[in-house]
């Protein structure tokens, strides 16, 4: 692990929130173990182990059922630990994948098979090296016979010059962390607004309401960012989906309380009726209902 990388919390708090009876984290990580599943020669962090039988004992201790691990960018498109996890999980878990372009079918039927939905491509400059935007264009044909869909992950400046190529992949796109908005400039900015848009006009994205810890300039209870997650359930209550983004990679402000996270959820998907699309419904819909 590197020197000043902070490992997930040891203690989380047990929320007070009660997660309706099938709730899914849908943004969540396992890391290595290191022993078993190295990390990627190409990586540009090295975490702290979190293997996926603490996922899942996390994921019993906050009252959830399921989870959709997502592969981050240390195990680069080696995706080893998250097909073990998937297997070890059965029908508890579905992987969000990150492939080479020259896949073979085989291999993306195996993936498949393991419980692989949907692929991420990250335009995060600190976490990969650029990808020539041809080569996603080609995984995403190559992924379209399964019925997958695309996860992205960027950060709100890059938001405008990625519109075109997001407008050209014809499937589903979910955006992570609402797009990473700039808490300091408040919802009314161009920004968040020029998201809010992309949103309306375009009924294939969705969003995960994820991570206040880092988006957050306070610090918990995240008040600062509550608001940006509230206007998205609120406005698009079908395409939102909700994870705790454990074991929170690249954390340098504070180590989140996952239970504090989980009770941030109340003060966002503010009805029993939001909580369960955020949390059951959409979710289900999205990695379960094939
Ligand atoms: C996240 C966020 C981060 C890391 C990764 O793939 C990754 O390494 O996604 C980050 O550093 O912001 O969603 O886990």
């Amino acid at each position: 692990m590197d020197k000043d990388y902070l490992p997930f919390h040891p203690r989380p708090s047990k929320p007070a929130f009660v997660a309706p009876a099938g709730a899914v984290d849908a943004h969540c990580h396992v890391f290595g173990p290191a022993a078993q599943f190295p990390y990627a020669e190409e990586r540009k962090y090295t975490p702290c182990d979190a293997s996926r039988d603490q996922l899942f004992a996390l994921r019993d201790f906050l009252g959830f059922e399921r989870n959709v691990i997502v592969q981050a960018s240390c195990h680069g498109r080696d995706n080893s630990a998250l097909v073990d996890a998937l297997h070890s999980a059965g029908e508890l878990a579905r992987g969000v994948a990150v492939v080479r372009p020259d896949i073979s079918v085989t291999e993306l039927q195996e993936l498949h098979a393991a419980g692989v939905r949907a692929v991420r491509f990250n335009f995060v400059k600190r976490l990969v090296d650029s990808t020539p935007r041809e080569v996603f264009l080609g995984i995403a044909e190559k992924i379209k016979p399964l019925g997958w869909h695309i996860v992205v992950y960027f950060e709100a400046q890059d938001l405008e010059g990625l519109i075109p190529f997001l407008q050209q992949l014809d499937t589903t796109i979910v955006v992570d962390h609402m797009g990473r908005p700039d808490v300091s400039k408040g919802i009314e900015h161009e920004d968040f607004q020029r998201f809010v848009t992309l949103m309306e006009q375009n009924p294939n994205i969705w969003t995960k309401v994820s991570c206040p810890e880092r988006l957050s300039l306070q610090g918990p209870p995240y008040d600062d960012v509550i608001p940006y997650s509230r206007l998205l359930v609120e406005r698009f209550s079908e395409r939102v989906l909700w994870g705790t983004d454990w074991p929170h990679p690249n954390m340098t402000s504070h180590m989140p309380d996952d239970g504090q996270l989980v009770d941030v959820i109340p003060r966002i998907a503010t009805t029993a009726e939001l909580q369960h699309k955020l949390l059951v419904d959409n979710p289900m819909r999205l990695y379960w209902g094939d």
